[in-house]
């Protein structure tokens, strides 16, 4: 249920030492378009505010020594229950951190089909392990280290977002089939027609629809096979697809070879 359907908006709590870096996904873009549409109720919480000494102290040195410092589990874990009240069963729980499952598509339309998203950006050298231990799910956006947690959360956001039902049309949904299909986009191209001295591919001005299908569905097969050959051993191919593939990662590796003499 969410608001399209009569029934509450989709709830995503952040939870974060730098709230002001939210701003933007509230004013802009998809976040703007679903807040408008009541169908997202999206809130940022400072967890300098759950901290209870003079200093709004937020971080302490770890036990057993070591460079940096951990985020004491305190303010982090009231901010946490009060994000949660009357948090539905299925309520998300995220940490953001390196050492999290690698955020993908499937992910994060698993998280879109939850009621409440709690997402909460971690810092320094990482939080306490007993919040750790309460969150449903450790999150990271990929291999390459953040000074926090927060642009990973707005990656959370923007994609389970914009996957909520009536936030978007249907390009976006489009969009989505071909990308579960496994494949890369295909390349796109609008007026002029010449530009930089550079002609849009004839076919596409063909008219033919049949011959425009394929030239996308090869081009995605090159793009995909050039640029992520991991993509496309998940990929749905026909047998003539495939002998295409390997013919072009058969290619590509003679091509690398080649550069590296
Ligand atoms: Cl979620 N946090 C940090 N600090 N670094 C990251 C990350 C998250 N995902 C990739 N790198």
């Amino acid at each position: 249920m969410n608001q399209a359907d009569g029934g509450s908006p989709y709830r995503i709590d952040i939870l974060t030492i730098f709230p002001g870096y939210f701003a933007d996904f509230c004013a802009e873009g998809v976040g703007r378009i679903a807040i408008e549409k009541g169908l997202l109720d999206f809130n940022v919480s400072d967890i300098r505010d759950f901290t209870r000494d003079a200093h709004r102290t937020v971080d302490d040195y770890p036990f057993g020594g070591g460079p940096g410092m951990v985020m004491k589990p305190e303010p982090v874990s009231l901010a946490i229950a009060k994000a949660m009240t009357e948090a539905p069963k299925d309520t998300r729980l995220v940490i953001l951190t390196p050492r999290g499952k690698v955020f993908d598509q499937t992910l994060a339309s698993d998280l879109s089909r939850a009621k409440r998203l709690v997402l909460v950006c971690g810092h320094y050298e990482g939080l306490d392990e007993r919040i750790h231990e309460i969150a449903t799910d450790d999150i990271s956006i990929g291999d390459y280290v953040l000074s926090g947690g927060e642009p990973a959360a707005a990656v959370v956001a923007d994609a389970v977002t914009r996957l909520l039902p009536g936030v978007l049309g249907d390009a976006a949904s489009l969009l989505e089939e071909s990308f579960e299909d496994g494949l890369l986009e295909y390349p796109q191209y609008t007026r002029p027609q010449i530009f930089n001295e550079r002609a849009v591919p004839d076919v596409l001005l063909s008219g033919n629809h049949g011959k425009i299908s394929r030239w996308r569905r090869d081009q995605a097969i090159i793009a995909t096979a050039r640029r992520r050959p991991d993509l496309l051993r998940r990929a749905n191919l026909t047998k003539e697809e495939t002998q295409l593939a390997e013919r072009l990662l058969h290619d590509y590796e003679k091509e690398r070879r080649r550069d590296k003499d």
